[in-house]
């Protein structure tokens, strides 16, 4: 880190040690797996210098924003409408983590046989080292998975300014009409954090500013489409990654640059790997920073990843906000028809995500799908059977792994890839 962030920090609350080592944890993960990648392109500096400063820049970017009266919003779901948060003035930040940290604080307050993503957040939490959490004027919980919805119960009692949302578990007209009132109820709610009332114009310029943000990364997902493939998986899901912590209009311009880069890389022919490497979609739990085990793993073991099925990816930004709409109620109905659409396995039934799997193992052209459950998620290891039974009588292989955020099983884990990848290669 080009500067020394610790007073910072500890004007935050962080627990200046325990940062120290997840820092030290961080900086060797990134090295080992994303700066050892050959060839990658020049514009993933930009992520790297990002990265690099993940808790230092871009946390004084917001320590300076609060300073200036801007207030920060803290969420742990793609359904928090960011729209909303710009449009009252505030900045929306990821809070959800993908390391374990502080797991025996965590187990005194949440059962062992909860998921991953859950208790990392809890981690983060009781061993002070998010400076993201520990920023935000609100954090947002929502009803979405029972893990969840259970765990913010008991996250209220550790944070003062939760937010919790209602959200629709059935794509029904009550469903809709429940996640409408939800999201008016959320604008009264930031409007009086922030002291700003939204107005038709700023929840216009809010719209266009975040779908700037999900074109910039539906332009980098076509670009996956080429073989050999422009960009590996990991550094295309570290933008998808990035989506969640970054000023949102530098954002879009680093992904554009980017993709810039990789049109010329496809003209030229030149990919990360060579043509004709088996071509992965990775369907299912959401993939947080620094959860780069399965990619790194598919990677090495001689394959490309082409895709995500995931809120963190296209899941979560595939679908852009209608920008007709002139009054506020307009736009309103507009982001709930576009967030309506996010096919989450909280919902039942959800037809859309299997349909959305196979669109997308035809799109990019991708030799197998691999489903990704983190252990203890219901939701997604429940429809990991029915996915995996359905790609299977279609002929498109498919791998179910179910896995945590510990490396204990990386080694079993890569001996069931390896094997996957030689079965598409057989075929
Ligand atoms: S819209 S996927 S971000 S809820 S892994 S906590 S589901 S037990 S993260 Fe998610 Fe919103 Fe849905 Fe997306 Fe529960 Fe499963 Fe844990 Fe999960």
């Amino acid at each position: 880190m080009s500067t020394d962030y610790r007073e910072m920090w500890k004007n935050l609350g962080l627990d200046l040690d325990a940062h120290d080592a997840l820092l030290g944890v961080l900086g060797g993960a990134y090295q080992d797996i994303y700066l050892a990648q050959a060839d990658r392109p020049e514009g993933m500096g930009y992520f790297d210098f990002l990265m690099s400063e993940v808790h230092g820049l871009r946390i004084q970017e917001l320590v300076d924003e609060k300073a200036s009266g801007r207030k920060i919003v803290g969420s742990y779901c793609v359904f928090v409408p960011e729209e909303i948060v710009l449009a009252a003035n505030a900045t929306l930040v990821g809070l959800c983590s993908g390391a374990d940290f502080a797991m025996e604080e965590v187990e005194k307050c949440l059962p062992r046989n909860t998921c991953a993503l859950i208790k990392s957040s809890f981690g983060f939490k009781l061993g002070k080292v998010c400076p993201y959490l520990e920023s935000a004027d609100m954090i947002v919980g929502e009803n979405t998975c029972d893990g969840k919805k259970k765990a913010y119960e008991t996250l209220g009692g550790l944070v003062d300014n939760l937010y919790v949302m209602d959200l629709p578990q059935v794509k029904s007209a009550n469903g809709k009409a429940l996640l409408k009132a939800e999201y008016q109820r959320f604008k009264v709610a930031v409007e009086a954090l922030t002291g700003a009332a939204i107005t038709a114009d700023s929840l216009k310029a809010a719209i266009r500013t975040v779908n700037a943000k999900r074109s910039a990364l539906h332009r980098l997902a076509a670009l996956r489409k080429a073989d050999p493939a422009p960009i590996s998986g990991l550094d295309a899901l570290l933008a998808n990654q990035v989506f969640f912590y970054d000023n949102p209009a530098r954002f879009t311009e680093s992904v554009n640059k980017i993709c810039d880069e990789l049109e010329k890389r496809i003209e030229a022919k030149q990919g990360v790997f060579p043509e004709k490497t088996p071509r992965i979609v990775v369907s299912g739990c959401p993939q947080a920073v620094p959860n780069w085990k399965l990619p790194f793993i598919v990677e090495t073991a001689g394959a490309v990843i082409v895709g995500e099925e995931s809120c963190v990816g296209e899941r979560g930004t595939r679908n852009l906000t209608d920008e007709s709409g002139e009054t506020i109620e307009d736009m309103l109905d507009a982001i709930v028809e576009r967030y309506f659409q996010v096919d989450c396995a909280i919902f039942t039934p959800n037809p859309e995500r299997l349909a959305h799997i196979r669109e997308m193992a035809a799109a990019y052209k991708a030799d197998g799908v691999i489903h990704y459950g983190l252990q203890f998620c219901q939701p997604y290891l429940l429809e990991a059977l029915p996915v995996e039974k359905a790609l299977k009588s279609e002929e498109i292989p498919c791998l179910s792994i179910e896995t945590d955020y510990g490396m204990g099983d990386a080694e079993q884990l890569k001996t069931r890839v390896e094997a996957f990848i030689e079965q598409i290669n057989g075929q």
